[in-house]
């Protein structure tokens, strides 16, 4: 028997248990519930009919009663109604974009009836539910993704053909939405996905930026960013709330008074906005269950307006107007100046204000005590950007619901807990104190509460220890600096039943050196949930020949769903028919993303070259500087070569993709210095089909769907022990490319799963850094020296931009970039060994791909229920296939919700400037600017 990683989700082919025992039996029941249900006439499921009350509207419920059917001719109806109705075209203007969004929102309408069914059951069953609260979320295009999750992909394509479409087309009319950037928002969004497969009642909670992560392009080799107003084409997806909206205050200052001989605080802004709900359906993997993503907009409030008229001070009014809207308007506000930090804490507040203003109401439905929150309401915080809702919650249970401090400790404690996404000491977030106080008054007085009781305790317990103040200086959330300020990560830590990492080395690295303290502290607080990443978007929407090879093999989709069965393939792993399909799946993807290179970079790239590719934030820490060089010595050694020899290497196509924040020059020199290497080596004759190297502009969700399957090799090479889990070298994996990489975040669970000798593992090990970090001026040894050489010499750009990227390795090369270096060379030589037998290659990448069951979200998801959330399943019953004949109210339904807003702004194309004629001495100046002035803004710190 294979020993699986968590109790009640193995699947029954490995425990040797039939499916009744094992845990993914309901699984079965759901697949019945889309796949065999077919096209029947399907009705809605009643749920709680005791406390339905009487019959309102025996017409409206009948109406009612019935799901869409999913014959071809009603898709084709609606998708022409939409466009007619809902975006008032005619036959005669009807185009791909229409069609797009006409079929997007006819999708919608079908999520729409799922989402209304589940958020009804939701509340019938009165389930805990868990609200998962994030300042980002990646959500990537959605269109293809509900497709597969209802089980209608074919359906619609075929519908779409008679009427002149082809739905691959039409998925790439879908803009991106932007409202993440890295790793931490990108997980948010695999987590929904899986929470919504796995029918847990959750929410998602975050923020509508108008303006999400930058649009990247890259001008003559320099990174250049161009807003992205990814609204401007109208979201189909989403739901305007107007009828949810909360007040949100800021400001002001907090009285106080005595009652029963108790201090009431009484908080008096002088500011107020509106929050607006914008709903998003997040269909679960074949199952009727759909849950929400609910996203706040900023929106100015009438309250103050009132006084700046009457002083006739129109166009003040108007400006306070406008700086309520400017809280949602961009996701990161550059934090370098007091004005964007202020921004920023805004944001997040405003944020947390809504959401726990949501929850209590829902709370609040049926009358109940207070201690029976933590048993209704888990909130989990996706890193500290939510933190500010616990003091929210804490001031809304004491201040306003009249608790005694104690009791709402209590019940608070146990509804929150927290995951850390980075150990990168300056991500770790702070506020000042005086901007806090300024900002949120009481807020501030609630953590120095907080704080007041933690140090109690903490000074108690190490009385008699010598370093007490020292102990207690390090676990306090008041930082005693100039200017002093306000630790989040401590009281996420303090306050939270639960803190966990996101790989086994990360979860084990905050116990023993971030936080250890704390950890000595509460030693059961600390747990660890390895990241995982949807197999649905990941393998089924991205590669498309790889998923029908499992499904052809296994016999059936339940892959998807128990991505542990993958490993049941490994039979086949001789088979040379089987080994065949896997090798055309791989090189249909290289085709693919060929094309798009060609398209997007003007560069022609050779398909039956490996294909080494490095997606993800450019940092330091993540080293792609590390593989720059690498590019460099098998450059020149490729010179070096006579043609003979030269014929007999393996020809490689390096990728990189990535965005550089845009304060953070070094990431941004690094870019400039791969495009540099591009432009010689590209156009080099002695190289040509030998060497590529390519940058991909403007890495995100929906271009990650077309690089990830196409690698033959994938660098994760960031130095040990900072890159917390990493969640693209999952993806890699799963889609058959091996690992080059090092011991670091959850590398090493995956090479524990697939075999390490079916990775590439080089450089310092974790336990070795810190030494290693002592010599970092050692000298570069002769190779690596050479190349630094070349670079200063301008080789490879204007020295006068790069020579200062091999300067800082030169002096503090605190990434141990010099040190790693020549162990990197020498796997990368093994790599070309192995590549040169390509049975090989196959057999390990075969490998890899069958055995990433570990690292599905379903699996991370479900420890997260069990071992934090204590989270049950609520699966919604599966449609009737007759009409109900009682007649019921309905008193959820309420029907404006239904109604379709447009949000269709014209006018935001004024930005689109002729790029190409931005001056060059004005791009090279981007990257002369002093780097010591430019402050690194925090969200760098993520894959
Ligand atoms: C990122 C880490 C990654 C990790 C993701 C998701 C932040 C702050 N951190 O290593 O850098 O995979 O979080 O956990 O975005």
């Amino acid at each position: 028997m294979e020993e699986q990683p968590i109790k009640h989700y193995s699947s029954g082919v490995f425990s040797g248990e039939g499916e009744e025992n094992s845990g993914l039996h309901r699984r079965g029941s759901r697949h019945s519930s889309r796949v065999e249900l077919g096209s029947q006439k399907l009705y809605r499921p009643e749920f709680d009919s005791a406390s339905r009350g009487e019959a309102t509207s025996e017409k409206l419920w009948e109406l009612m009663a019935e799901y869409i059917d999913t014959e071809k001719s009603t898709i084709q109806k609606a998708i022409v109604a939409h466009v007619e109705y809902t975006l008032a075209r005619t036959r005669f203007n009807f185009d791909k974009n229409s069609c797009f969004k006409a079929a997007a929102l006819s999708i919608r309408d079908r999520l729409i009836e799922s989402w209304n069914d589940t958020q009804q059951l939701f509340t019938a069953e009165d389930k805990k539910r868990v609200y998962y609260m994030s300042i980002e979320f990646l959500i990537g295009r959605s269109m293809q993704n509900a497709l597969i999750n209802l089980g209608l992909e074919d359906k619609y394509r075929e519908a779409l053909e008679e009427v002149g479409y082809k739905l691959e087309e039409l998925y790439d009319e879908e803009v991106d939405p932007g409202l993440g950037n890295g790793g931490l928002g990108r997980l948010a969004s695999c987590f929904l996905d899986s929470l919504a497969t796995l029918d847990y009642p959750a929410w998602g909670y975050g923020i509508r930026y108008d303006y999400g992560i930058f649009r990247q392009m890259i001008v003559k080799g320099y990174q250049v960013e161009m807003p992205d107003y990814w609204l401007a084409q109208m979201n189909p997806w989403e739901i305007e709330r107007s009828d949810v909206t909360y007040d949100i205050y800021f400001g002001g200052r907090v009285e106080k008074k005595w009652e029963n001989g108790i201090e009431k605080s009484n908080w008096i802004p002088n500011e107020i906005v509106k929050a607006i709900a914008y709903d998003n359906p997040i269909p679960g993997y074949d199952t009727f269950n759909t849950i929400n993503l609910r996203l706040w907009k900023s929106m100015p409030t009438n309250e103050f307006d009132f006084q700046s008229f009457n002083q006739g001070d129109y166009f003040k009014a108007i400006e306070t107007r406008q700086k309520a809207e400017y809280i949602t308007s961009v996701l990161y506000p550059n934090d370098s100046t007091p004005s964007g930090k202020e921004l920023r804490l805004r944001q997040q507040y405003f944020f947390c204000c809504a959401t726990i203003q949501d929850i209590i109401r829902r709370f609040l439905k049926k009358p109940r005590e207070w201690e029976e929150l933590p048993d209704k309401v888990a909130i989990q915080l996706n890193d500290t950007h939510p933190a500010i809702s616990i003091p929210e919650l804490l001031r809304v249970l004491v201040d306003k619901y009249g608790l005694e401090w104690q009791r709402a400790w209590n019940i608070c404690y146990k509804v929150f807990s927290y995951t850390n996404h980075t150990v990168m000491p300056e991500a770790l977030e702070k506020w000042s104190v005086e901007l806090f106080e300024r900002l949120l008054p009481r807020h501030l007085e609630i953590i120095y509460l907080i704080n007041f009781h933690f140090m109690n305790q903490v000074g108690q317990r190490y009385a008699n220890d010598p370093k007490k103040f020292d102990i207690m200086g390090y676990m306090s959330l008041i930082e005693e600096s100039r200017p002093k300020a306000v630790r989040m990560a401590n009281l996420c830590i303090v306050s939270s039943h639960a803190v966990n990492g996101v790989a086994a080395l990360h979860s084990n690295l905050l116990k023993t050196q971030l936080f250890a303290r704390f950890h000595e502290y509460f030693p059961k607080k600390f747990q660890n949930k390895t990241n995982g990443v949807t197999p649905r978007r990941w393998i089924k929407c991205s590669n498309k020949g790889l998923s029908d090879i499992y499904t052809k093999y296994l016999k059936s989709n339940n892959w998807l769903s128990d991505l542990y069965e993958t490993k049941n393939l490994m039979s086949y792993i001789d088979n040379e028919e089987f080994q065949e399909e896997f090798r055309q799946a791989k090189l249909q993807n290289k085709e693919r993303l060929a094309k798009w290179v060609e398209k997007e970079c003007g560069i022609k790239i050779p398909t039956d070259a490996m294909f080494d590719i490095m997606v993800k934030r450019i940092h330091e820490y993540k080293r792609q500087n590390l593989f720059a060089l690498y590019m460099i010595y098998r450059y020149f050694n490729l010179k070096a070569m006579t043609v003979d020899d030269r014929a007999k290497q393996v020809k490689r196509v390096f990728m990189v993709g990535g965005k550089a924040a845009p304060g953070y020059i070094a990431a941004k020199k690094i870019i400039k210095l791969i495009n540099s290497i591009g432009d010689v080596v590209n156009n080099d004759p002695d190289i040509g089909d030998l060497m590529k190297v390519v940058f991909l502009p403007n890495y995100c969700v929906s271009s990650a769907q077309i690089i990830i399957p196409a690698a033959d090799l994938t660098e994760q090479i960031s130095t040990a022990g900072t890159e917390a889990s990493g969640t693209s070298n999952m993806k890699f994996v799963m889609n058959g490319a091996i690992i080059m990489g090092t011991m670091d975040g959850a590398n090493v669970e995956i090479v524990e799963d697939i075999g390490i000798q079916n990775a590439f593992i080089f450089g310092a090990r974790v336990h070795e850094v810190d030494r290693l970090r002592v010599q970092s001026g050692a000298p570069a040894g002769s190779r690596l020296q050479r190349i630094f050489d070349a670079i200063k010499s301008g080789t490879f750009g204007n020295p006068k931009e790069l020579s200062s990227l091999v300067e800082s390795l030169e002096q503090h090369d605190i990434y141990l970039v010099k040190s790693d270096f020549y162990s990197y060379i020498e796997k990368q030589e093994e790599a070309d060994a192995v590549y040169k037998n390509q049975d090989r290659w196959l057999k390990m990448s075969i490998t890899g791909a069958l055995n990433m069951g570990r690292f599905s979200s379903d699996r991370t998801i479900h420890e997260y229920a069990e071992d934090i959330w204590d989270l049950e399943s609520v699966e919604i019953p599966k449609p009737s296939l007759s009409a109900i004949s009682r007649v019921k109210s309905q008193p959820n339904i309420n029907p404006t919700q239904e109604i379709v807003e447009q949000h269709i702004i014209e006018g935001h194309e004024d930005w689109q400037c002729k790029i190409d004629d931005i001056p060059a001495e004005d791009l090279e100046a981007s990257l002369m600017k002093d780097e010591e002035s430019e402050k690194i803004p925090k969200y760098l710190y993520t894959s």
